[in-house]
């Protein structure tokens, strides 16, 4: 009996330890959402739970093997010890209890997450390989950084031109992926103004931990100071092929591979290629006409860049219009 009280004393004092040891440690970053107020509950309930269960294992795991460890001299058998119908019925029973209250707690938890907000801003969501694509179909803009007013919901509605992806921003907790051919959706209410980043959190390929923009969250003035901006942009841009053209590129995420001052990347850079000579794969060199440009992009495995051999380079769906305006884009980076 008296081993049961000091077991039973060390046990909640080692699950306090626990819990306020895995508090401190500042495993979530700030919750910045309205959908982070749940799921944080829920995970502290867990937390505390789990330290209970780390203590009621390790204590009297460790208090057996010190305070019952073999006496010098002792060479007699262990006591013979065979089955215990009630302490084996309480540990399936509690446990199975348990498991079901956190079920029911669960998804409670998730239909709060998804809770309708009628008022919700909508934006188009797409996984490239390795960027992300923002459409604003109530402003007419795209983007490939993710703008939203603090306070109202933005619901996401996602999907991918190539592999499965996922949208993931640690301070809203939630988390969805992206299907090719499918659209899922995504609610988040931010709470906090603030620079967050979303990140891809389904493993996609080999830039996949590059696969990230910003998130920016800001007060419906700068919002809209911002919005405004774009839409002008953007109707500014659309009067000429190469603005035409850049928009296309900005959109597609074709930055992820090329870059456009010379530097290295997955793709060759783009400035300076129009009019230039390139060595392809199979030992001719080509000058790269607007037609050679058409081609690399309506086709990107028709002519091989040399040393680009074991990269793929995606195809698009591009009208050629808008090859031809990309082309345009292309031939003002020199
Ligand atoms: C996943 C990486 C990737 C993405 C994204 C990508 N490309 Fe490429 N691109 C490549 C690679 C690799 C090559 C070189 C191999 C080849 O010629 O196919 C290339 C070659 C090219 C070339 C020929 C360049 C030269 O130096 O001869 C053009 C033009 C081009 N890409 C345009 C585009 C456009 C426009 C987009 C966006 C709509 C795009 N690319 C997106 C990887 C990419
Ligand atoms: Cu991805």
């Amino acid at each position: 009996m008296r081993h049961f009280v000091i077991v039973g004393i060390l046990v909640i004092a080692m699950a306090v330890l626990t819990y306020f040891g895995l508090n401190a440690a500042g495993l979530m970053p700030e919750a910045a959402s309205l959908q982070a107020g749940p799921i944080d509950w829920l995970w502290n309930l867990e937390v505390m739970v789990i330290s209970f269960l780390f203590a009621l294992i390790i204590v009297p795991m460790f208090y057996s093997l010190i305070v019952f460890r073999r006496k010098k001299g002792d060479m007699t058998d262990g006591e013979h010890i065979e089955g215990n119908a009630r302490l084996e019925i309480t540990w399936t029973v509690i446990p199975l209890f348990m498991v079901a209250i956190f079920a029911y707690l669960g998804a409670g938890n998730l239909a709060e997450t998804r809770r309708i907000d009628p008022d919700a801003m909508v934006v188009k969501v797409t996984g490239i390989q390795w960027s992300w694509k923002f459409e604003y179909p109530e402003y007419g803009v795209v983007s490939d950084e993710l703008h939203a007013p603090v306070g109202r919901q933005v619901l996401l509605q996602m999907t991918s031109t190539d592999v499965i992806h996922s949208f993931w921003v640690p301070e809203f907790r939630v988390k969805q992926d992206l299907v090719p051919g499918r659209t899922t959706e995504l609610r988040i209410t931010p709470t906090v103004i603030g620079d967050y980043k979303v990140r891809c959190a389904e493993l996609c390929g080999t830039s996949h931990a590059y696969m990230e923009k910003p998130v920016i969250i800001s007060s419906q003035a700068d919002f809209d100071t911002w919005m405004s901006g774009q839409v002008a942009l953007a109707a500014e841009a659309a009067q000429t092929p190469e603005g035409r053209g850049q928009a296309l590129v900005a959109a597609n995420g074709c930055a992820a591979c090329h870059s456009i001052d010379g530097s290295a990347g997955i793709g060759p850079t783009w400035r300076g290629v129009a009019g230039s000579q390139v060595a392809l794969s199979d030992g001719t060199t080509v000058t790269a006409t607007d037609d050679y440009l058409y081609s690399s992009i309506k086709a990107p495995q028709s002519q091989i860049v040399a040393g680009f051999e074991g990269q793929q380079m995606p195809v698009y769906g591009f009208s050629d219009e808008q090859i031809a305006d990309i082309v345009a884009y292309i031939k003002t980076l020199r």
